[in-house]
């Protein structure tokens, strides 16, 4: 009896101990970056551009990824898309290929959105696309695999924001129409959401990093973040935490994000947050739409995409531009065509994006600055006028000339700033970008 009774206390004991292990060994209460995390986030801010990736079952119904709130859809309807998912085109290579065809150095895609669904063969619940539908293979390792393959990072977006987990409870703001009963347990929830993103950051080889959304559904919720993002950055210490929750930055977050706003900008609505230091990132869409909508046919312009990409630069900041997969597994030929002719755009001025940080010049209607080394980059992208004038460099301008051709171009420097002379515009360049080579006794001060 008492040997029954001391092998109880020792495995309660032990419980016990692993348990408050965990809590010790993942929480990041006050955050210290490891040395391979600050060198990741350098890499960040010289990649400069990526590609958003919104794929999921809604993209069958080619209504966005909000489809199943917008139409108040019962789970038990909306489960009806898994048994139809059969994406026959999809293809990672052809994915990956596109987007470094566009100059992007990264791909932040939904391992799941909030309808819950795993693109991901997850052990945690058969909501995912290996058990539940006709197609049955991972698409999330396909696309990893592929990455690792052809030397671009892969980040994972994933939802916290959960419309059919019955453990999501108490709802927040939406999911309410999708029928579940009102009970559910929290931090069973929580547990199960940490056990999804140990297989991701165990499973599927190196992970640039993570993209959360969807805590602005339960904004006082406790989400236990530290104990969260102490998983991730116990088992990747290199993995970068961007969380998209509209806010400052929270401790063990690596990168700021601006949805659909450039930083310091508040256009749309989601970017009251003031700008914090820390790598800094902006995400739109090529269309109107993330998840695939077919009657969205807004696409922006390449010029367009282009100045946004640039705008971002002169921010401090990269573009994280999304595309939806259509439910075949092909990308809409017009965010093709676009991507492709970014990708020429940068293939002519990428030495004035990539590896820049926000230039001297602060952001203005007729552009911004990007400097790299001894070289400021001056990036006309709207102006009607024969000049323009930027506060006076910190730094002496040896020489002025256009990035195109190398032609010189007239400047002066007086109290009152610089003067460029500008060549007649071109309405075939997006980007008269001018290159000033500068004495750099010391990098010019961001413009930020
Ligand atoms: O609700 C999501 C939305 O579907 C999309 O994923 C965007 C991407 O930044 N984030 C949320 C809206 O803020």
């Amino acid at each position: 009896m008492k040997l029954a009774a001391h092998r109880t206390l020792t495995i309660f004991l032990t419980t016990l101990a692993l348990i408050l292990f965990s809590e010790l060994a993942y929480s990041q209460p006050s955050y210290t970056p490891s040395q391979s995390n600050l060198e990741a986030r350098k890499w960040f801010q010289d990649a400069k551009f990526g590609m958003f990736l919104h794929w999921g079952i809604y993209s069958e119904l080619g209504d966005g990824e909000w489809v199943m709130e917008v139409r108040h859809m019962a789970g038990s309807d909306y489960q009806k898309l898994a048994p139809q998912f059969y994406p026959v085109k999809f293809d990672p290579k052809q994915w990956v290929a596109v987007a470094k065809a566009a100059g992007m150095k990264y791909i932040t895609v939904t391992t799941r959105h909030h309808d819950g669904f795993s693109m991901f063969d997850t052990k945690q619940s058969d909501w995912n696309i290996v058990q539940r539908t006709p197609y049955g293979k991972d698409a999330i390792r396909m696309l990893a695999d592929e990455c690792h393959k052809q030397g671009i990072r892969i980040f994972f977006y994933y939802s916290q924001l959960d419309w059919h987990h019955p453990d999501y409870y108490p709802l927040g703001s939406t999911g309410w129409g999708a029928g579940r009963e009102r009970k559910g347990d929290w931090n069973r929830y929580l547990d199960f959401m940490n056990g999804q993103l140990t297989e991701l950051f165990s499973n599927y080889g190196e992970v640039g990093g993570v993209w959360f959304d969807g805590m602005w559904d339960k904004p006082d919720a406790d989400w236990q973040l530290s104990k969260t993002y102490g998983v991730i950055h116990h088992l990747q210490p290199q993995a970068l935490i961007v969380a998209n929750h509209h806010k400052r930055p929270n401790p063990g977050e690596d990168v700021q994000t601006f949805e659909r706003d450039l930083p310091g900008e508040n256009k749309a609505g989601l970017s009251g947050q003031s700008v914090a230091d820390l790598p800094l990132e902006s995400s739109d869409t090529i269309n109107g739409s993330w998840g695939y909508n077919l009657t969205d046919n807004k696409f922006k312009t390449t010029r367009e995409l282009v100045h946004y990409l640039v705008r971002a630069a002169g921010r401090n900041a990269n573009l994280l531009l999304n595309v939806g997969p259509m439910p075949n597994g092909e990308f809409p030929p017009e965010a093709v065509s676009r991507l492709q002719e970014i990708g020429k755009w940068l293939q002519q001025y990428g030495d004035s994006i990539y590896g820049t940080r926000g230039g001297p010049a602060p952001p203005a209607s007729w552009g911004v600055s990007t400097y790299k080394g001894d070289r400021v980059f001056v990036h006309v992208l709207d102006t009607d006028g024969p000049s323009i004038a930027l506060p006076k460099p910190s730094a002496k301008v040896l020489s002025a000339s256009l990035l195109r051709d190398g032609r010189k171009i007239e400047f002066a420097v007086s109290e009152f700033g610089l003067l460029l002379k500008l060549p007649p515009s071109d309405p075939n360049v997006f980007d008269e970008v001018i290159v000033l080579n500068v004495e750099a006794a010391s990098p010019p001060k961001p413009s930020r």
